[in-house]
């Protein structure tokens, strides 16, 4: 996954972002890019695109279709990632503990006990969308206290909370390494 520059190392950061379908990313993504909003439709596969973010972070970010047949194939985009990124769909409270426990899956593999991960509550923007706090304690977050992780709200719509949210991935990157030795 990703490139290789001379030095044999990776020239951009691996994003890969996941979560339930309909959370999103792929607006997310496409938000990120800067391009005219256009309603999504569910992805089959994935979604790649470069991204020069602030503070001179080249990444290369993966959106990862999030409908229950595709998560099996989830495992096959996480080799490699250097970050998760994963996005809740603030309002769809029923489907919380789904969320959760698919996150869970993730971050148990043991390949990923070393890769910081974004947890970006997004839909803010919609009245009834749950408060940090509440999907902090609903996901079980404190459980990841030995890991590097952020937790961060914001809408893929409006665009509000996505500059705090780069920041985030920019710092969880920077920490990657720090992940790894301790
Ligand atoms: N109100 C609101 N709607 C959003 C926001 N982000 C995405 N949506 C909507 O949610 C729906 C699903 O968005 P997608 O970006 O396709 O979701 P996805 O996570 O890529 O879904 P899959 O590809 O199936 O995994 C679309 O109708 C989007 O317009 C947001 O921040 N606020
Ligand atoms: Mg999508």
């Amino acid at each position: 996954m990703g490139s290789v520059n001379s030095r044999g190392h990776k020239a951009e950061a691996q994003v890969v972002m996941m979560g339930l379908d309909s959370a999103g990313k792929t607006t997310l993504l496409y938000k990120l890019k800067g391009y005219q909003l256009v309603e999504t439709l569910p992805t089959i596969g994935f979604n790649v695109e470069p991204l020069e973010a602030p503070g001179r972070m080249s990444l290369t970010l993966w959106d990862v279709g999030g409908q229950a047949q595709l998560r099996a194939s989830w495992k096959n985009y996480l080799e490699g990632a250097d970050v998760l990124v994963y996005v809740l769909d603030s309002t769809d409270k029923a489907r919380l503990p789904e969320a959760g426990a698919e996150l869970a899956e993730v971050l148990d593999r043991p390949s990923m006990a070393s890769v910081p991960f974004l947890v970006l509550a997004n839909k803010q923007e919609m009245p009834g969308a749950l408060p940090l706090l509440e999907i902090r304690d609903k996901l079980g977050l404190e459980r990841f206290q030995g890991r590097c992780w952020e937790l961060r709200a914001c809408s893929a719509l409006t665009g509000e909370g996505l500059p705090q949210a780069l920041q985030s991935l920019g710092s969880l990157l920077k920490s990657h390494s720090r992940c790894v030795s301790s």
